[in-house]
């Protein structure tokens, strides 16, 4: 038998494998496939992989963890398989740069090596602890499964690369107590400095169905202690993963505010990723020091109806503090939404989407995001549309760059709403089930208007990205919806045993929080092979997408811009651009 025959028996048995019950889930996050999470990777398949986002040449990424500027370089750390393409063997692996944009990968920062760590090295975050320099907190998992809050310190403070970090043996910091499940106890973000002389940090958990997080003080960051109350926990929402807890200025909408700012123009953010639903949400609130306990706005919903940093594929975000820019940075994890015998396949799964600012609008009722402006610095050919109509059923293609490999940036100008759809008052809580019913292809009054990115000329394929406006009757105020719709995007079918599309294909959707007084509102997605980043009306609204088209690649992809309502729509200005490849890309990883 040749090899390739003994390779494709093998991949069958692992097929046949994977369908049967080798799937042992600890939970739905660590699912963990036994006998595949060591199985190396025989070639990588650079097909969908992306060009200018932060990816390892292979293997499963999840979390991003510990990300810091420091000395002159950005630090990202993040969950990595050392040893192949789904979750398992988790190490920190670490990559440097100047830029956020260019990377270089660095030795992996932390690995299971002592009994508090030596079934796992989870997520977690850095500190800049004046005195002693950049210290890791992060969840271990001992032997026997607990989850236990850990510390590390760089061997060499002064060494800006930050290579090599010992983990002292008066770990753990903080275990589970009785009234804890120390399978559920994870997390810990960056912490804080207070007037009252103690660190703190916050700790996912949960109590049976209550999403839960811990707070925990210190004087020295040696001695953790936890507070009587959790500084917040909200009933039947399960787990709360990576939780992120900072503050934001309501009355400076340009620059970030670090964790230890005290002020009285300031609210707080609480964001949490729910395991349940594979979703994070967030919420606005106050924060009391002196109760150490978060209580959010009346009108900032908390659980999964809440509002979203993204409300497509991402998840695991975390944020820091760049104070070489004055900025809060947003980091996030956007994992595969093809199969995991694809993922096995092509040798590699998950990337980390562009870094984004993170501000709060000027309204008060929510954040913006935008990406972070070094990206600009990967445009390369660009070509424009000014003014132009667009009545319905009508798309204007953008030639002259490369589609699948873009930023795009459009504003529309509608002359009327008159037209808009009657928005149902049931619709309300469920913007992905109204976006699968009212697609780009359902011809409405204003919109649906945008981009269809990663498409066909015949639109065999395709990725729409729109806007669909609707006459709310009882604020008399327009309901924008903003859809990344992946149901078109691939023509691959691969049938499950139910004979369903087993990949992927949701219909993204969020609202948008405008009132369209001046008849503008804009679009900017970032499109790179199988990643569609979209942020609505600057950034009110972002929608992440995973697609994997398999006639609408490379050059064969195209972009357009479309309107499928009746009221004609005005693309005022569109500015793309082809994107480069960074330099160095994770040059070097192991
Ligand atoms: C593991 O559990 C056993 C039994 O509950 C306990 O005696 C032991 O101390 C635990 N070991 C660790 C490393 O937590
Ligand atoms: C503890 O957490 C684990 C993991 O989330 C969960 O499976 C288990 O049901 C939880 N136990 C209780 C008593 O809530
Ligand atoms: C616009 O609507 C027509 C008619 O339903 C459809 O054929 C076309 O694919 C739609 N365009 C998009 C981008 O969905
Ligand atoms: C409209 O698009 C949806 C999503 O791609 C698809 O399921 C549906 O069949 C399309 N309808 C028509 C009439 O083309
Ligand atoms: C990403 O993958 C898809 C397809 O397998 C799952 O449905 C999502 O739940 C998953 N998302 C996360 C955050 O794990």
């Amino acid at each position: 038998m040749g090899v390739s025959n003994i390779v494709s028996v093998f991949l069958l048995l692992v097929l046949i494998n994977l369908s049967s019950n080798n799937i042992k889930g600890i939970e739905a996050f660590h699912k963990v496939y036994e006998k595949l999470q060591s199985q190396s990777v025989e070639s990588v398949n650079p097909l969908h992989r992306s060009a200018f986002h932060f990816q390892p040449p292979k293997h499963w990424i999840n979390d991003p963890n510990g990300p810091l500027y420091y000395k002159g370089f950005y630090h990202l750390f993040y969950q990595y398989n050392t040893k192949g393409a789904v979750w398992g063997n988790i190490v920190w692996a670490h990559s440097i740069s100047k830029d956020l944009v260019n990377w270089e990968a660095l030795e992996h920062a932390l690995y299971p090596s002592k009994w508090f760590d030596v079934k796992g090295t989870w997520s977690g975050s850095i500190t800049i602890v004046p005195g002693k320099g950049p210290i890791i907190l992060y969840t271990g998992v001992n032997k026997n499964e607990t989850q236990l809050q850990n510390y590390a310190i760089p061997e060499d403070p002064s060494d800006p690369y930050l290579r090599k970090w010992i983990k002292p043996d008066d770990n753990p910091i903080a275990m589970p107590d009785y009234t804890m499940n120390g399978s559920a106890f994870r997390d810990p973000t960056t912490a804080w400095f207070s007037k009252d002389g103690h660190w703190r940090t916050v700790v996912g958990s949960r109590r049976k169905h209550r999403g839960i997080a811990y707070i925990y003080r210190s004087r020295d960051f040696k001695h953790w202690v936890k507070a009587k109350h959790p500084v917040h926990s909200k009933e039947s929402t399960g787990m709360w993963e990576c939780p992120d807890f900072f503050p934001v200025s309501t009355t400076d909408f340009e620059n970030g505010l670090d964790l230890d700012y005290v002020g009285p123009n300031t609210k707080h953010v609480l964001k949490v990723s729910l395991d349940i639903t594979r979703f994070e949400y967030y919420t606005l609130g106050k924060y009391d020091p002196k109760k150490d306990r978060y209580v959010p706005d009346g009108n900032s919903p908390d659980g999964w109806e809440g509002l979203r940093f993204d409300y497509g594929n991402f998840y695991a975000s975390k944020t820091f503090f760049d104070y070489k820019k004055n900025r809060r940075i947003l980091w996030g994890w956007a994992n595969e939404s093809d199969t995991v015998e694809d993922d096995i396949s092509k040798g590699w799964a998950g990337l980390q989407v562009i870094p984004r600012t993170v501000l709060l609008d000027s309204n008060k009722r929510h954040l913006v995001f935008w990406p972070i402006e070094e990206i600009e610095s990967l445009r390369g050919n660009y070509v424009r549309m000014n003014n132009q109509n667009i009545k319905m059923g009508q798309r204007l293609e953008v030639k002259g760059i490369t589609p699948a490999q873009a930023d795009v940036e459009v504003t529309f100008n509608i002359p009327s709403l008159e037209k808009a759809e009657t928005f149902d008052p049931s619709f309300k809580l469920k913007p992905l089930e109204l976006c699968k019913m009212k697609g780009s292809n359902v011809t409405g009054g204003v919109g649906p208007f945008g981009l269809i990115t990663l498409a066909t000329p015949d639109l065999e394929e395709y990725t729409p990205v729109f806007f669909r406006v609707f006459k709310d009757t009882s604020t008399h105020k327009p309901k924008v919806l903003m859809c990344s719709d992946a149901r078109p995007s691939s023509l691959k079918q691969d049938r499950g045993p139910l004979k369903q599309d087993k990949m992927y294909k949701p219909s993204f959707a969020g609202f948008v929080d405008v009132d369209l007084a001046d008849g503008r509102i804009s679009l900017r997605s970032l499109i790179d092979h199988s990643v569609i980043e979209s942020f609505g009306a600057l950034g009110k609204t972002v929608i992440t997408s995973r697609v994997y088209p398999v006639k609408a690649v490379k050059e064969n992809a195209h972009l357009y811009v479309f309107n499928n309502g009746t009221q004609i729509v005005n693309v005022e200005s569109l500015n793309a651009w082809s994107m480069q490849r960074p330099l160095q890309m994770n040059n070097g990883a192991q």
